[in-house]
């Protein structure tokens, strides 16, 4: 970047960390997309003059409202509750919503600014939006589970809609907190409606919503390691995480005949050296939607190694998936997979590789690294399937989603590869996933004149 542009960016972000004090990972968020937009616009004075990037980073609403439940002692319990409706320039309100006790109006700023340019990927009429709250689902029981989501929604239905706003599920949230969050809603408006996806299959649901995050970051994986003449069969792996992105993730690539080494939560990293097989994927999907237990359950169950309060990235590994959370891979991490002679990382979390880890790994010619907001779109690629076959009253064959989804994840590999590639052939493909979102975003702003 040259001394012009570095100086436009370094204004960008000052202004930008101003109107958002106490937000680092929307701070984080907008800087990762600024470095490459910045040097994009340069020659394009038009999204400049009409401050298209500056109105981008203001959310269209921020909506913060009280929940107040009665958990199982009687007691009344008080959290926070929010949707960040960050753009519709085209299409509703799109992105999930999480329970998480580190959820604030930052992290929830940051999750909507991707979400943006990530529905703007997959090609699909999708705004971007997110939500949730500070609630706690770790060692509550389902009815109080079922109340606290009662209570989000009587307040959140008022602000969302099939063609207005349209949630889904994120970290602490699956598809018994979508059906107790659908229920209430139907309950409130009295109609039947694609208001949420990720639904069960009884109720509107789609084939494929629930494997689609996991399986969308291998398709993509599969996508970058094919465009260099490479495959997944025989690679060791790593993932992070033991939920919904993570199991679907290694189950994908132990069909695919890779080996899946590890997988972790917030206790700590099991790691299995023969490679973990199906039945002890179908176990731990078990133990964390049902007995909702810690992965280390897993390791005692079968024999494998834990550490607890480590994370998979201290062993070696050719392909790395982070699966967990935002800003799980730090710079020591990614000088460890590196020097562990790591191939590519592909993102299935929201940012979970720190600024310093991107540039670590963006240094290194043969490191492969895909980024959130193109690797795990498939998640809310097949939520806007579920949208197209609610539209339509329909439900579309397990096969015909799979391929759609398929079809979209290389898509949005090709658009990466249109906008990232570098001379000599290197592919940036945090640079192409970002001015592939941005463009169809910015034009239908301009579209709209002033607002
Ligand atoms: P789940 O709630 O199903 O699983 C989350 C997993 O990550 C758990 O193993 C959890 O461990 C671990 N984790 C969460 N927070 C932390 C933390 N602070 N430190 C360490 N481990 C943590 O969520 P998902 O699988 O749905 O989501 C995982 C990631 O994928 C998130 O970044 C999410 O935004 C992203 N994503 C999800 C999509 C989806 O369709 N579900 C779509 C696109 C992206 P523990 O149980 O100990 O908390
Ligand atoms: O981060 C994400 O893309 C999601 N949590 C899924 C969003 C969705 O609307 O399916």
């Amino acid at each position: 970047m040259g001394v012009d542009k570095a100086e436009d960016l370094n204004t960008f972000m000052e202004g930008v960390v101003a109107r958002n004090p106490g937000e680092p990972e929307f701070h984080q968020a907008v800087h990762e997309v600024a470095m490459d937009i910045i040097p994009y616009m340069a020659d394009k004075p038009i999204y400049k003059d009409l401050r298209i990037l500056e109105r981008m980073t203001e959310p269209d609403r921020v909506v913060s409202f009280r929940v107040v439940w009665e958990d199982d002692k009687g007691e009344l319990r008080v959290n926070r509750g929010f949707r960040v409706q960050q753009n519709n320039a085209i299409g509703p309100y799109k992105g999930g919503i999480r329970f998480h006790p580190s959820v604030n109006q930052g992290v929830l700023k940051f999750l909507a600014f991707e979400q943006v340019f990530k529905n703007s990927l997959t090609g699909l009429p999708m705004g971007g939006g997110k939500g949730g709250s500070n609630f706690d689902p770790k060692g509550r029981s389902d009815r109080e589970v079922m109340r606290f989501c009662q209570a989000f929604m009587t307040e959140l239905h008022r602000h969302i809609g099939p063609d207005t706003d349209v949630p889904a599920g994120d970290i602490g949230v699956g598809s018994r907190e979508v059906g107790y969050l659908f229920g209430q809603y139907k309950r409130l408006v009295n109609r039947f409606e694609g208001v949420l996806t990720g639904k069960a299959l009884a109720f509107g649901g789609s084939h494929v919503r629930t494997e689609a995050t996991g399986y969308g970051a291998v398709y993509m994986m599969e996508e970058m390691l094919s465009h260099h003449n490479e495959h997944l069969e025989g690679r060791s792996c790593l993932i992070s995480g033991s939920g919904n992105v993570a199991t679907y993730c290694a189950q994908k690539l132990i069909e695919n005949g890779a080996k899946v080494l590890t997988l972790s939560d917030s206790n700590g990293v099991i790691y299995a050296r023969e490679g973990l097989r199906q039945e002890h994927i179908d176990w731990v999907k078990d133990l964390k939607n049902g007995r909702r237990g810690r992965i280390e359950e897993a390791a005692k169950e079968f024999g494998f190694n834990f550490r607890e309060g480590k994370k998979p990235w201290g062993y070696k590994g050719e392909l790395a998936f982070p699966c967990a959370t935002q800003n799980e891979i730090n710079e020591s991490d990614a000088r460890s997979l590196i020097k562990q002679g790591v191939r590519a990382i592909c993102e299935g979390a929201n940012m979970p590789t720190t600024p310093e880890a991107i540039k670590l790994f963006g240094a290194q010619k043969n490191v492969l690294h895909a980024p959130s907001k193109a690797a795990n779109a498939g998640g809310v690629s097949v939520s806007g399937l579920e949208m197209s076959q609610n539209s339509l009253r329909l439900q579309w064959s397990e096969s015909e989603v799979n391929e759609r989804l398929r079809k979209i994840m290389k898509d949005i590999h090709s658009e990466c590869i249109e906008h990232g590639v570098q001379k000599g052939g290197h592919v940036d493909y945090f640079k192409g996933a970002n001015i592939a979102g941005f463009t169809k975003v910015a034009n239908a702003m301009m579209a709209y004149g002033v607002m």
